[in-house]
């Protein structure tokens, strides 16, 4: 059985969401991360203390973008990763990838000074270039929208999965406003019942 470290509103959603479009098994197993240092079975897990996390039998894996990868190589063939020769594909890489390290990333400069920094640090250069960039980089996203309903092209894949979240994460905690045609994209995603049952899974999850 594959567990999930993590929780409903951190990139372990990304991990259970794959697994839910999927239809494999898999247990959430929820982490405090205001407490994580107070968990050694997770930190035994990731000694780095971030989530998600995934354990598949031997296997523990950190970052959620490889662990999908990981998921829809071993597990796939599956529709969410077009092959290589696909005319989707390479938007498909892209966007799968811009999704972390393009987006998400730049949120976590903008989400600790907001909310863990200490009062004369919060409006600092840094997040405010940080949420600059992701404001730019969101061209990307909404050029590609004008094209077509989903990142790959014409049906929903795991770039959609990673970029869903990132939008997810500026809208909700960093006051990213969003267009229409995103908003309506973002309906189009999250609307989905494996995103449903992801969520619920993820705020169900096992205790400690
Ligand atoms: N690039 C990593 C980022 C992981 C990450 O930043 N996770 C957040 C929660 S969503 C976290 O655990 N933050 C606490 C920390 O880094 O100390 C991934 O995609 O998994």
């Amino acid at each position: 059985m594959i567990t999930v470290w993590g929780g409903q509103t951190s990139r372990s959603i990304r991990v259970a969401w794959v697994l839910e479009e999927m239809g494999l098994p898999y247990r959430v197993r929820q982490v405090d991360m205001l407490a994580a240092d107070q968990d050694p079975e997770f930190l035994a897990i990731n000694p780095a203390d971030y989530i998600p996390a995934m354990q598949d039998g031997d296997i523990v894996m950190v970052e959620s973008i490889a662990i999908m990868e990981y998921l829809m190589a071993r597990y796939g063939p599956t529709p969410l990763a077009p092959p290589p020769h696909d005319p989707g594909f390479p938007a498909y890489q892209q966007f799968l990838h811009l999704g972390e390290a393009g987006l998400a990333t730049l949120m976590m400069p903008v989400v600790v000074s907001r909310f863990l920094a200490p009062e004369a640090e919060r409006e600092n250069w840094g997040a405010a270039w940080c949420l600059k960039s992701f404001q730019k980089r969101l061209a990307l996203v909404s050029r590609r929208l004008d094209r077509s309903p989903y990142l790959a092209g014409e049906d929903f894949t795991a770039a959609d999965i990673s970029v869903t979240y990132a939008l997810n994460l500026g809208q909700r905690n960093c006051g990213i406003i969003l267009g229409d045609a995103e908003q309506a994209y973002l309906a189009r995603t999250t609307g989905r019942d494996a995103y449903e049952r992801a969520m619920q899974r993820s705020h169900e999850g096992t205790g400690r």
